[in-house]
C-alpha cells in the first residue's frame, strides 16, 4: 500500500443505498414502476418528455430527504488528507458525495440537480420540478432537458477519465453491479496499466473477477475501514 501515490475511485448507486436511495437492478428495482432502460434513452424522451421529465423530477425531490452516510463521509475524508492524486468517479446521479464535503469528484452520468440545454450545451443548477420545453437561461430556446448521461449517450468527461485510469496505481470500485459500460470496463483499464484493483460491494458483481481483491459488505462498514487503512499506510 504504501507505494500508492494516485488512486482512482468509482462509485455507484450501492453507496447511496445506506442513504436510503434506492438501487437500480435490485429484484424489482424499478423507479417509479420504470426500469431505469426505458425511461433513460434519447428515445423515451423524444416519445414522452413528461414521463422522462417527471421520473427525474421525482428522484430530485427525494435528494431533500437523503443524506451522506458513512460510506460518503469517509471518501471525503479520504479526499481531504490524500497528498496523492486521487479522482472520484461517480456514477451516481445524486449529490451525496458533495454534500459529505468531497472536491476531487466527477459525476459521468449526469446530475440531478442540474439541467443541461439541449441546444446550446450550457448547464443550469436546477431545483425542484423540470417541466418539458422550460427556457434556457443562456441561449433562450425552449429546450432544457435532465442533465443525465442516457443510455446511447456517451459519458462525461471521458478523457480525463483515462488519463486517471492510465495513471492510477489504485483503482476502487464501490457500490456498483457492473452491469453498464463504459464504466464496467474501467477495472480492466486499470489493471491493464499496472493498478492494483480493489472492490468494495454488497455482493459479487459482474466484473468481481477483474479485481485483484473483492471485499463484500455494506459500504458505510467496509469503505470506512478501508479508508482507515489506505490514510494510516500513507503515514508511515
Ligand atoms: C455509451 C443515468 C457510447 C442516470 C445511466 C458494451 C457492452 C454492452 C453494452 C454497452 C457497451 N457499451 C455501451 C453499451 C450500452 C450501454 C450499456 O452499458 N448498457 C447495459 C445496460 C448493457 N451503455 C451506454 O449506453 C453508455 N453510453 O456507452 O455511449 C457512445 C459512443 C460514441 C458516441 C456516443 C455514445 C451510457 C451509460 C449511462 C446510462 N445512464 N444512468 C440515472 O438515471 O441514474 S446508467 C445507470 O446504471 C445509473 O447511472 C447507474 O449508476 C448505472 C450503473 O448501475 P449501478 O450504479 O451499478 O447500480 P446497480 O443497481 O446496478 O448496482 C448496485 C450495486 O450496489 C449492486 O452490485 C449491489 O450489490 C450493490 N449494493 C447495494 N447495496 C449496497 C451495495 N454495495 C455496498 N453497500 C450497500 N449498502
Amino acid at each position: 500500500m504504501s507505494e500508492i501515490r494516485n488512486i482512482v475511485i468509482l462509485t455507484g448507486a450501492g453507496i447511496s443505498a445506506e442513504s436510503g436511495i434506492a438501487t437500480f437492478r435490485r429484484p424489482g428495482g424499478l423507479w417509479e414502476g420504470h426500469r431505469v432502460e426505458d425511461v433513460c434513452t434519447p428515445e423515451a424522451l423524444a416519445a414522452d418528455a413528461t414521463l422522462v421529465h417527471r421520473f427525474y423530477d421525482a428522484r430530485r425531490a427525494a435528494l431533500n430527504h437523503v443524506a451522506p452516510n458513512a460510506a460518503h463521509v469517509a471518501l471525503a475524508r479520504l479526499d481531504a488528507a490524500w497528498t496523492g492524486e486521487l479522482l472520484i468517479i461517480t456514477q451516481n446521479v445524486d449529490d451525496l458525495h458533495e454534500r459529505a464535503g468531497t472536491k476531487r469528484l466527477l459525476h459521468m452520468h449526469g446530475e440531478l440537480r442540474s439541467a443541461l440545454c439541449g441546444l446550446c450545451g450550457i448547464r443550469t443548477a436546477w431545483e425542484g420540478p423540470l417541466p418539458p420545453g422550460a427556457p434556457c437561461p443562456d441561449c433562450g430556446e425552449n429546450a432544457l432537458r435532465p442533465d443525465i448521461v442516457f443510455f446511447g449517450e456517451m459519458p462525461y468527461q471521458m478523457d480525463r477519465i483515462e488519463q486517471a485510469l492510465e495513471h492510477a496505481d489504485l483503482f476502487v470500485s464501490i457500490g456498483t453491479s457492473g452491469a453498464v459500460y463504459p464504466a464496467a470496463g474501467f477495472v480492466r483499464l486499470a489493471a491493464h496499466d499496472g493498478a492494483e484493483t480493489l472492490e468494495l460491494n454488497l455482493e459479487r458483481s459482474a466484473g468481481s473477477d477483474w479485481f485483484n481483491e473483492t471485499r463484500l459488505g455494506p459500504a458505510s462498514v467496509l469503505v470506512p475501514a478501508w479508508v482507515e487503512e489506505v490514510i494510516g499506510a500513507q503515514a508511515r
